[in-house]
């Protein structure tokens, strides 16, 4: 499914106004993305490898002083006041087959006050109010998405991202690439209360289409990478494990704190200053563990750089990078312990039925896992995933192609 059609546009105004009751200002898009590799080491300071993947949040963002005079045009939002609600309609639907929707002013916003889907926009008003002063209200938004929720490809970050952009341009924040990964990151941090690190975001908002986004996490410096997939007949497919997570569960929170608490009895700042060398001695077996994986992944980030760019006088090869996703999901398996059954049972069968590499991807303990596979094996893949798991009474898994999709942009 492509991101945003030349539909996607006329329809996410024909919507807005349906229910609106007057024209949208614009519309922008933020995309979901698939890591690669590089995981566990955002919070690290460490380095990742994500691509944004064609699946995206679209977002219509009207104003309503705007709309009832019929002005249009970026920047010039009218001053807001902070009693003045922001709406949101979304295209996902409840139990009763109802439009999800809610609606917030900027006055009643502190962590907590809102759970679910709204706390995300809620977060992002939220920070724009404590990061530039400006009072979000009497903002209309409608949102469209093709990010599965709950898959582990980031489509709460991604709704972050899109509503984050759209009132950017609508009261013409001018907000930097890296100043918008921060806001989003400090609204998930401190509004909805996640302890996630920082590839997300980034992916959404910095990654080049036919790329992947190398990213250091210390500093944020980037450089995109070629990710051609057609060039080389390969595939890469999410196997959605249908098992849902959550970065506010402990899992999270109390791996990050160990990696923390190791890297001080290491005595360096964080993770990052360290390499496979470090005498991990005077760590626990359970930090010891933790450590070597954030270690070892940093590595095998760097190693799968080196592939897909063709250093030392060799030629890219993204095929060549299928034996790092497998040990990475090893690492992240036995030493990090982030798996699950479901996972586990995806990598194992993706590359029983001839896969080059597999691995889970996100924070873990469900979500989804990637493969990477010839085109002429996809179907052989998706049967060999789909038959194990019907073997261990699993719920069927979703299972579908991704391609290394644009950053978040306005849509046209
Ligand atoms: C989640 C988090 F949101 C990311 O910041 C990252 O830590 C990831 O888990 C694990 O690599 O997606």
């Amino acid at each position: 499914m492509s991101a945003a059609t030349t539909e996607t546009g006329p329809r996410l105004r024909r919507e807005f106004e349906a229910i609106f009751g007057y024209p949208p200002l614009e519309s922008f898009r933020a995309p979901g993305r698939v890591n690669l590799i590089g995981e566990h080491t955002d919070y690290n300071n460490g380095f990742v490898l994500p691509i944004a993947i064609d699946r995206a949040v679209h977002v219509a963002i009207g104003q309503r002083a705007q709309g009832r005079s019929d002005a249009q045009g970026r920047g010039t939002a009218a001053p807001a006041r902070r009693e003045e609600s922001i709406r949101i309609v979304s295209d996902h639907r409840d139990e009763r087959g109802e439009r999800l929707a809610g609606q917030f002013t900027a006055e009643e916003l502190v962590p907590g006050a809102l759970q679910g889907w709204l706390s995300h926009p809620a977060g992002v008003v939220d920070e724009i109010a404590k990061t530039t002063g400006t009072a979000v209200g009497g903002i209309d938004l409608y949102i469209e998405s093709t990010v599965p929720v709950g898959a582990g490809l980031s489509s709460s970050h991604a709704l972050e991202v899109a509503v984050l952009i759209a009132l950017d341009e609508v009261y013409g924040l001018g907000l930097d690439e890296r100043e918008k990964v921060l806001l989003t990151q400090r609204a998930e941090n401190d509004f909805v209360g996640a302890p996630t690190g920082i590839v997300d975001q980034a992916a959404s908002v910095m990654t080049e289409a036919g790329h992947a986004l190398f990213l250091d996490c210390r500093d944020l410096r980037t450089r995109q990478i070629p990710f051609d997939l057609d060039a080389e007949g390969l595939r890469l497919l999410v196997i959605d494990t249908r098992v849902s997570h959550s970065h506010s569960e402990s899992g999270y929170g109390d791996r990050r704190r160990t990696c923390e608490e190791a890297a001080g009895i290491l005595g360096a700042e964080s993770l990052r200053e360290l390499d496979e060398t470090v005498d991990l001695g005077p760590l626990t077996g359970e930090q010891r563990k933790q450590v070597r994986h954030v270690l070892s992944e940093n590595a095998r980030v760097r190693a799968t750089v080196e592939l897909l760019e063709g250093h030392g006088g060799e030629s890219r090869c993204i095929r060549g990078i299928g034996e790092l996703l497998l040990a990475s999901h090893d690492s992240l398996a036995h030493d990090y312990e982030v798996s699950c059954p479901e996972l586990d049972t995806a990598v194992a069968a993706a590359t029983s039925g001839g896969a080059l590499g597999a691995r889970m991807i996100g924070g873990g303990f469900g979500g989804s896992a990637i493969a990477l596979v010839d085109s002429t094996r996809v179907d052989r893949v998706g049967e060999a995933v789909v038959a194990a798991f019907a073997d261990h009474g699993y719920r069927a898994p979703d299972i579908f192609a991704v391609s290394a999709g644009e950053g978040a942009g306005r849509i046209d």
